[in-house]
């Protein structure tokens, strides 16, 4: 195991090791309009006092239907530094500073290619679904993206383009899910009753860009989900 300068960082103590590796990721630092203009560790880029000076970086988001229309929800586990604990979305990360994801020529189109690469691979990473499985039984949509900024528990913070995608499964196929219990601790199938009972419930805490994307778009777009070729491709950057 390679040693990991980071332990040492008092930014991290208390926290878990395989989380705090993970801050050694290079994420991609953007201009305002989505322009990669460097690098930046996932540490640097979600701490608050940087995000105050205007460091801002590229993200996906992922919702994930299967063939009956049900959202998949995880719970975040624990041991994640930003926001530990709370329901979300699907999948959630960044796109890396590497040729795949990177989105090289600068094209929307690309960028978004490689935002889907960065989903097929964290799909694997925290939910568990095999590469393979993603690519064949069931198809990515690009809706939009969105800029939001949030604090989490100090000092962290994000602050994010964030590529929203939906994944729908094909039908007559399943995927096999297997939670790295590192990354969640729960998963849910809902469906869009189900969903909103949820946010009634005291007990349960939602992340907050969930809560932006459920508060504008989702219900509209999940009510088209078997068409969604009137709402998918927005090259629009929608300030939230
Ligand atoms: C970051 O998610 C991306 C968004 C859209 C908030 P995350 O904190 O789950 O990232 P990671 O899984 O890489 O820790
Ligand atoms: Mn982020």
């Amino acid at each position: 195991e390679s040693s990991n300068e980071n332990s040492k960082d008092a930014v991290f103590s208390g926290h878990d090791e395989e989380q705090i590796k993970l801050m050694n990721e290079n994420c991609i630092v953007l201009d305002w309009n989505d322009n990669a203009i460097g690098a930046g560790t996932k540490k640097l880029c979600h701490i608050m006092n940087n995000i105050e000076l205007g460091l801002l970086h590229r993200a996906f988001s992922v919702f994930l239907f299967n063939e009956r229309g049900e959202l998949l929800l995880q719970q975040r586990a624990s041991e994640k530094i930003t926001f530990p604990n709370l329901w979300t979305n699907t999948c959630c990360s960044h796109p890396l500073c590497i040729d795949d994801e990177l989105g090289l020529s600068g094209q929307l189109s690309d960028k978004v290619q490689g935002a889907k690469v960065a989903a097929v691979r964290k799909l694997e990473h925290e939910l568990g679904i095999p590469e393979d499985e993603t690519r064949s039984k069931g198809t990515f949509h690009f809706l939009n993206r969105i800029h939001y900024m949030a604090p989490s528990n100090p000092p962290w913070g994000e602050h994010e383009i964030d590529y929203i995608l939906f994944y729908k499964v094909n039908s007559g196929e399943e995927l096999t899910v297997e939670p790295n219990l590192n990354e969640m601790r729960a998963f849910k199938w809902v469906t869009q009753t189900r969903l909103k009972e949820m946010f009634d419930d005291p007990n349960l805490q939602f992340t907050p860009w969930f809560k932006i994307i459920c508060n504008s778009y989702l219900f509209e777009w999940w009510a088209k989900l078997n068409d969604l070729s009137s709402v998918e491709n927005d090259q629009k950057i929608h300030r939230m």
